[in-house]
Order: C-alpha cells, then sequence, then structure tokens
C-alpha cells in the first residue's frame, strides 16, 4: 500500500507512535509517506519512506498562519502525485480537519482517511468548548477512527457524543530495541554501582506532575542511595529544579533534558515514575517495561491497560506521592521482586504490545478501509 502519515514531529507520545508504525510499514514493504512541518524527530529515512515538509508562509497580515490549511494542500499534493491509497492522522487537531479538507479536494479519487486519537486531543485541547465540535466534526467524517486504550475510546464516545465505530488499537513498542542491555560502562555515567536509578521521562507539561516525581524520589532518597534521572523537557521544569533544591537532593537529580536514546537510557533505569494527572496510554511505561524496568504510576486513563498493579509495577491513586515512594522502595529492597516484575513486564510488552502483534492491526484496517471507499 501507499500509505501517507500526519504527526506532529515534535517530542511527545503520538509522533513517536506515528514514526514507529511509518517505519514498520517500510519495513514491511509498504511506501510510506510522512506529511508534516519537520522531519518527525525519531525519523530516519530508509527505503520507502519519504518525508514532505509542510512550509507555511508567513505573512504581516496572518497574526495566525493558516498551518491547517497548508497542511491540507500539502496532503492533497502528495496524495495525487504519489498516489497514496490512504492518509493516516495522528492526533485529531488540526490533522483530521486538513485530512477531510484534502479528500474533498480530490473528491473523485476517494482516498479515505484514518483519525488516531491518541489522548490530549481529546482529554483537554478537544474537550476545549473553542475546540470540540471541529473535533467531532473531524472524528465523524473520518473513514475510521481508532484510539489508543478502551479508556481514550470511552471517554470519546461518552464527552462527543459521537456515534460511530472507534477501534481500539493499543501502542507497540520494538521489543528488540527496547530490552538490550547496556554496557556497565554507560551506567557509570549516570551512577554508582550501589545507587538505583529512577527514571522519569516525558514532556514536563502540567499533566505530567513532574513535581510528584521530585517529591517520590526525596521520600525514596531518604532510606537509600538512589540518583534520578529527569529526561525531557518542558514548562514544568523550573518547578522541578527549584524542588529538588528544596529538597536538598539536587545533586542527586540529574536532568539530561530532551534524548534520543531513550532504549539505551531506560535500561540503566531501576523503575520508572510516571504520577501523571492523566494519561491514555502512557507509551513510555510500555517501552520501560519492555526493558524490564517495573513502573510505578498513577492509576488512571488507559494506564491499567498497560500496566498490571503487583505485576509489572505499582500503580496509585494520582497525587499519592507516599504510596508511589512505598512501592518503589518496596522493588528497590527486595532483589527477587524486582527482577521478577522486570521479567512479567517485558513479558506483558512482548505478548502484547510487540511491534508485529499491532502493525497488522493497521495494516487489516488500512485494508479494510480502503475496500469499503472504493465500494461506496
Ligand atoms: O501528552 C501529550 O501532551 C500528548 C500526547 C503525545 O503526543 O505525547 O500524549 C498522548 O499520546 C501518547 C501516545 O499515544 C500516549 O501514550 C499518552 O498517554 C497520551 N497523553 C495523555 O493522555 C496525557
Amino acid at each position: 500500500m501507499k500509505i501517507g502519515i500526519t504527526c506532529y514531529p515534535t517530542y511527545g507520545g503520538s509522533g513517536v507512535v506515528a514514526t514507529e508504525l511509518g517505519k514498520e510499514l517500510a519495513a514491511r514493504g509498504h511506501e510510506v509517506h510522512f506529511i508534516s512541518y519537520a522531519l518527525p524527530i525519531r525519523l530516519t529515512m530508509t527505503d520507502r519512506i519519504y518525508f514532505h515538509e509542510v512550509e507555511v508562509l508567513s505573512y504581516p497580515l496572518f497574526e495566525y498562519p493558516p498551518y491547517d490549511l497548508v497542511l491540507a494542500t500539502k496532503m492533497a499534493e502528495v496524495m495525487t502525485r504519489y498516489d497514496l491509497d490512504i492518509l493516516h492522522v495522528h492526533y485529531a487537531i488540526p490533522h483530521s480537519i486538513s485530512a477531510y479538507l484534502a479528500k474533498m479536494m480530490l473528491k473523485d479519487r476517494q482516498i479515505p482517511f484514518i483519525t488516531t486519537l491518541h489522548g490530549t486531543d481529546i482529554t483537554l485541547v478537544g474537550n476545549d468548548r473553542s475546540y470540540l465540535p471541529i473535533t467531532r466534526f473531524g472524528i465523524e467524517q473520518s473513514d475510521a477512527v481508532t484510539a489508543v486504550s478502551n479508556y481514550l475510546k470511552t471517554r470519546t464516545i461518552e464527552e462527543f457524543q459521537v456515534h460511530r465505530e472507534i477501534d481500539v488499537v493499543p501502542n507497540f513498542v520494538d521489543c528488540d530495541l527496547y530490552g538490550e542491555r547496556s554496557d556497565k560502562g554507560f551506567r557509570a555515567k549516570f551512577a554508582e554501582a550501589d545507587e538505583d536509578v529512577l527514571i522519569h521521562i516525558s514532556n514536563f507539561r502540567p499533566v505530567k506532575r513532574v513535581e510528584d516525581v521530585i517529591e517520590i524520589f526525596s521520600q525514596v532518597r531518604k532510606k537509600r542511595k538512589a540518583r534520578l534521572l529527569m529526561v525531557g523537557d518542558g514548562p514544568e521544569r523550573p518547578k522541578a529544579e527549584w524542588l529538588a533544591n528544596t529538597h536538598g537532593i539536587s545533586s542527586d537529580v540529574t536532568f539530561l533534558g530532551k534524548q534520543s536514546d531513550m532504549n539505551r537510557l531506560l535500561s540503566v533505569a531501576d523503575v520508572l515514575l510516571l504520577p501523571s494527572e492523566l494519561e491514555s496510554f502512557g507509551l513510555v511505561a510500555l517501552e520501560a517495561m519492555a526493558c524490564e524496568v517495573p513502573v510505578v504510576a498513577s492509576r488512571v486513563g488507559g494506564l491499567p491497560e498497560v500496566v498490571r498493579d503487583g505485576i509489572d509495577g505499582y500503580l496509585c491513586p494520582v497525587g499519592d506521592v507516599a504510596s508511589m515512594a512505598e512501592g518503589c522502595l518496596r522493588i528497590l529492597d527486595n532483589p527477587a521482586l524486582h527482577v521478577e516484575m522486570g521479567k512479567s513486564a517485558r513479558e506483558r510488552a512482548r505478548k502484547e504490545f510487540s511491534a508485529s502483534k499491532i502493525v497488522v492491526q493497521y495494516e487489516d484496517l488500512y485494508s479494510r478501509t480502503i475496500r469499503k471507499a472504493h465500494s461506496s
């Protein structure tokens, strides 16, 4: 198949999933065309992968340059020039609307588009009254819609009152890449041999509750020699840095900023902390699980569909930093439990969320959607 993919190219789970999907599809023989305003961060240009940049003209009249229109124009151009069979957009706003416009521009060709809902496009942004009607419209007009968890599907139906089929296709992880052990030398860059390594990876937005990460670590640090790696960047980073200072633990906390080798970093970690206010899936939890790293996270959104409480880590109420610290200590104080949880987590990632298991679900959906579009 010839498949167009649009996503946000910046740091964030939706762009990562879209990029990894494109790479997997190309490896399986499909031709994949990425359409976005920049090269997606994890995209490497290999055989059958193309990138089409959306360049937004700035003009003094445009206080807000109309990216959605330029994107629609580029989508239509790529769909025509490369004779695409289907377009798959990740994150509803504004991508589903641009895809709808592109489809209308090429009405005679009947090229269908699929929208994958990732989370904040429904729970935060799309839910805002100023975006809700247009988001609902994008969902209704899509030829197929997928959500990354049952939780997200239910919330979409309830809050957007959409009466259409939504397929749940969970996120996936490359279990060959995630799970390779790093050499001891790499771990030594971050921690002494007798220190535990806790890790948090996110875009440091308010929804991630990075201050809770510091609070949890602070409690763990009182009981054990440990180090915290804070990976990523975003608006809440200064608050987290300040809090680490206040607790007198700043020398034990390393802010690494944006990084690309997540698999290598995860492989040196003992526990992943993800105390988010909300996660529709929690891709980083899955990536940690594939690396045999138990997860201590909030019992919220789609996270219980990924992490089994007491088996792959611990899930606690949002904001309950004491229980989360207790969960970390239970794991770190008990090496046998640590190993057992890590192995269960990897096994679950491998069995339920491996690329080979999930990518075929998208392929199947593409084929069904294309057939339906041509038969109508
Ligand atoms: O977190 C965001 O701000 C948006 C989005 C993203 O692009 O990272 O995250 C969502 O999509 C991920 C990939 O499907 C999910 O793993 C995240 O749980 C989800 N974030 C939220 O629901 C907060």
